[in-house]
């Protein structure tokens, strides 16, 4: 049952289309809500929309990057390889917004510029960079956690003659790189994925790399058609595994990239020759089956020596080796990365590699990127550079809550939200996977159903009892924020050492914290529902 003030525009207003905003419009509509959707993007997608770039594809198991809210669904859709790629992710999330009707209630190529919350009436008033004002008494942002793109600026860039890209920003149609000259920044997930591809299709392909990374085989492959029957036959089983796990993963097939690790399995006790049977049959694997490397630096540094030794025994040039061995930070402190075929794309002759920390950038002049040895010749300059994550897609946003304080400012420090749900000082407000949520540690889409589930159950409670107002009390958030942060005490992601786009390290000037609750999916989700069952507690409802 709606709020259905006929007065305002809508009941909630959803903020992004991807994956969160879908299935929020379904739930919400379904429970009698009036929702409108609004979206940047020419399409729906999200994340599955933008990141186009060749090699673009998920490194979590097809079925389990999928919803599990409606088995017919499930059956009827084909999952082609072990990790999907960008436009099959694209195809199912249109699907899902055909099969459900729900465009009609989504207006694409809307941003939203900025949100007021007018305290005289409870609502929130949304102007679009289109020049509309909408008003709502909710709204539900689903904005994502790595949505916000992040360039560096370097001087010079605006006289580049030739195309700059961004990996997430990628044109819809492809670019034509046959025969030119390209260079890339960056070797994140999207680099990592790009770099061979990009080295497939341009003459000539240029690595500018500040860190090296730490990427393990994918080994994806297609699904052949048993296993198709056997994970249809199972999903009802795989996905009560799911919502009921850490990480929102499922037991048999596991999503290989944050769980291989033995806890039993210590790297410190293990002689020279043990090592080397390791990394005989595990390959570069090898770096990641032992228990004590999460939490012990010199265990640590000895499983970083087995993916070191592997990356030698990969790259034939030497001094290109080097310069790709990962030297100054932990196995784990960012999060993994899978690849098809990294290290030996660096092999190839039409590929180079310039190192910035030997090699650092001086300027970027019309013919390319000069940096300490002199001028790389491009035609197009590929940043794949990341995001301002987690807090970026919200910040960019001209938000402003009680008596107009601006959510950048009361951000300036880092986000403080509670439980990721909603913000002290922002009423009626909800965040889907919002900063100190499990965030992204837990596989999304079962993920978003959980929370999306959690929050329209609120919105019905609220609407039920006639209730125009809700909002975080300062105390809770608070409580909840000390508790991220002592979740987080000696974990990988705090080393001094380590920037990531986890604790915002990977952006100058940005806050360092880890806006990120290291206590897994089933415990944060088990105490939300504690709150609920409690009225909401930690919030304070009028
Ligand atoms: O971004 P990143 P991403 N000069 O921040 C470099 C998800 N994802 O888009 O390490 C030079 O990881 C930066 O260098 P450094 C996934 O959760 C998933 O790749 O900061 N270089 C780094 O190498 C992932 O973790 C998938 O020194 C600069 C790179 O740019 C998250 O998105 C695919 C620089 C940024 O790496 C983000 O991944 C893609 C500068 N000034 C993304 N600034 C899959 O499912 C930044 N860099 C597979």
């Amino acid at each position: 049952m709606g709020v259905n003030d006929v007065a305002l525009d809508a009941d909630v207003i959803v903020v992004g289309a991807g994956m969160s905003g879908l299935y929020a419009l379904k739930v919400l509509r379904e429970r009698g809500f009036r929702v409108i959707v609004l979206d940047r993007a020419a399409g729906v997608g999200g994340t599955w929309f933008w990141n186009r770039y060749p090699g673009a594809r998920c490194d979590i198991p097809s079925f389990e990057y999928s919803f599990g809210f409606d088995p017919e669904l499930e059956q009827e859709w084909e999952w082609s390889e072990q990790f999907s790629p960008q436009p099959e992710i694209e195809r199912y999330l249109n699907h899902i917004a055909d099969r459900y009707d729900l465009r009609r209630d989504i207006r694409l190529e809307t941003g939203v510029a900025a949100m007021t919350f007018d305290e005289a009436t409870d609502t929130w008033i949304i102007d679009t960079e289109t020049g509309e004002q909408l008003s709502a008494r909710f709204c539900v942002m689903g904005t994502g956690g790595l949505s916000a793109p992040h360039r560096p600026d370097w001087p010079g860039l605006d006289s580049f003659a030739g195309e700059i890209l961004q990996s997430s920003l990628w044109p819809e149609g492809g670019v034509e790189l046959e025969g030119r000259r390209v260079g890339i920044v960056g070797n994140g997930s999207s680099g990592v994925q790009a770099i061979p591809e990009l080295a497939k299709m341009a003459g000539h392909l240029t690595v500018f790399q500040r860190t090296a990374a730490f990427t393990w085989p994918s080994q994806n492959r297609p699904l052949t058609d048993t296993e198709q029957v056997e994970l249809k036959a199972r999903y009802r089983e795989l996905r009560a595994q799911q919502y009921a796990s850490p990480l929102a993963t499922a037991n048999t097939t596991g999503a290989v990239i944050f769980t291989i690790a033995d806890p039993d399995r210590r790297i410190l006790e293990s002689t020279p020759d043990e090592r080397e049977a390791a990394l005989t049959e595990h390959g570069f694997s090898a770096s990641r089956l032992w228990g004590d490397a999460a939490k012990n630096l010199d265990a640590n540094e000895m499983a970083v020596e087995l993916f070191r030794e592997m990356v030698r025994r990969t790259v034939e040039d030497p001094e290109v080796a080097d310069s790709l061995c990962p030297k100054d930070y932990p196995i784990g402190c960012k999060r993994p990365v899978l690849d098809n075929g990294y290290f030996e794309t660096f092999n190839r002759e039409n590929v180079t590699l310039v190192d910035l920390r030997k090699n650092p950038i001086v300027e970027v002049v019309p013919e390319g990127v000069i940096t300490a040895d002199g001028l790389n010749e491009l035609d197009v300059l590929v940043f794949a550079t990341g995001f301002d994550a987690v807090s970026g897609a919200l910040t960019r946003i001209d938000l402003r809550g009680n008596d107009g304080r601006l959510l950048r400012d009361d951000w300036a420090d880092g986000p403080r939200a509670f439980m990721g749900f909603g913000v002290a000082g922002y009423p009626n407000m909800f965040m889907i996977i919002g900063p100190g949520s499990v965030g992204v540690l837990a596989t999304y889409p079962p993920h978003i159903e959980l929370q999306v589930g959690w929050i329209a159950d609120f919105l019905d409670h609220l609407a039920a009892n006639g209730n125009t107002h809700v909002e975080v009390e300062p105390e809770a958030q608070e409580q909840w924020c000390a508790e991220v942060e002592a979740a987080a005490v000696g974990s990988m992601f705090t080393a001094p050492s380590c920037n990531s786009w986890y604790n915002g390290g990977n952006i100058e000037g940005k806050a360092r914290v880890l806006p990120i609750y290291l206590g897994g999916l089933d415990r944060f989700m088990a105490r939300a529902r504690d709150l609920a069952a409690n009225d909401y507690e930690g919030f304070s409802i009028r």
